[in-house]
């Protein structure tokens, strides 16, 4: 059958698109393989100081950027900071709620939850990593001067920063989801535009030697999927 290069859609181009394939055997192990990869992902909370090139910043910044999102609005920006003066600018700013956060916006049983992972208040690695990506979610866009909601925001910036993680990780390098709360801040920190909300802070960097991660289980695949065949 002949295959053209493309087709219009409603007038619209659609490219003929290739994905590579694999034999089942070979596809069992590649997604074992990544399995085993991503299963050796923690989040690290200590960083050292070891610089990162900025060219490893721009490519997984790029990787976050190809995740689908609601009518390929791609609804993020990400910034990526190195600049020691706005780090320890926002480093401030966070600990700041943090501390209120710690102090009084918790419950006894969400701080009981936390206790087994060591977080608290300080947060040092805002600071001490090289870069710190914050991952803001677009909530409308101005075209040609009328305001338009973008669509499935939450969904698509959850997305995308799930492949920036899996990017991090990738590259050999470690990241933390920091959520402070709220974190409105970080629109007047980093002078960002009002269609734009914080989502996630994530350092990213070298762990500090030695590091130490909470001995976690993951729960067993019968535990997160059911299977209906
Ligand atoms: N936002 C705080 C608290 C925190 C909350 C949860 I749920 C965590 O899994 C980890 C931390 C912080 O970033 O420390």
């Amino acid at each position: 059958m002949e295959k053209p290069d493309q087709v219009l859609v409603n007038g619209h181009t659609h490219i003929l698109y290739n994905q590579n394939s694999y034999p089942s055997n070979e596809m069992i192990h590649r997604s074992a393989a990544f399995f085993e990869k991503m299963d050796a992902r923690r989040s690290v909370r200590e960083y050292s100081d070891r610089a990162v090139p900025k060219e490893v910043i721009e490519n997984i910044i790029k990787t976050a950027s190809t995740a689908p999102s609601g009518a390929h609005k791609q609804p993020w920006t990400f910034c990526a900071i190195a600049s020691k003066d706005l780090k320890t600018k926002i480093r401030a700013a966070a600990e700041k709620e943090e501390i209120e956060t710690y102090t009084n916006r918790m419950s006894d049983r969400w701080k009981n939850d936390l206790s087994s992972l060591g977080t608290d208040a300080n947060k040092p690695f805002i600071e001490d990593a090289p870069w710190i990506i914050v991952a803001f979610k677009r909530v409308y866009e101005y075209e040609e001067g009328i305001k338009h909601n973008n669509y499935y925001v939450n969904e698509s910036i959850g997305i995308a920063s799930g492949m920036l993680i899996t990017a991090i990780h990738h590259a050999g390098l470690v990241t933390l989801t920091h959520t402070p709360s709220p974190m409105n801040f970080l629109t007047q920190v980093l002078n960002r535009p009002s269609n734009e909300r914080a989502y996630l802070l994530l350092p990213v960097g070298y762990p500090k030697e030695p590091v130490y991660v909470p001995d976690l289980d993951r729960k067993k695949l019968d535990e997160v999927c059911v299977f209906y065949e």
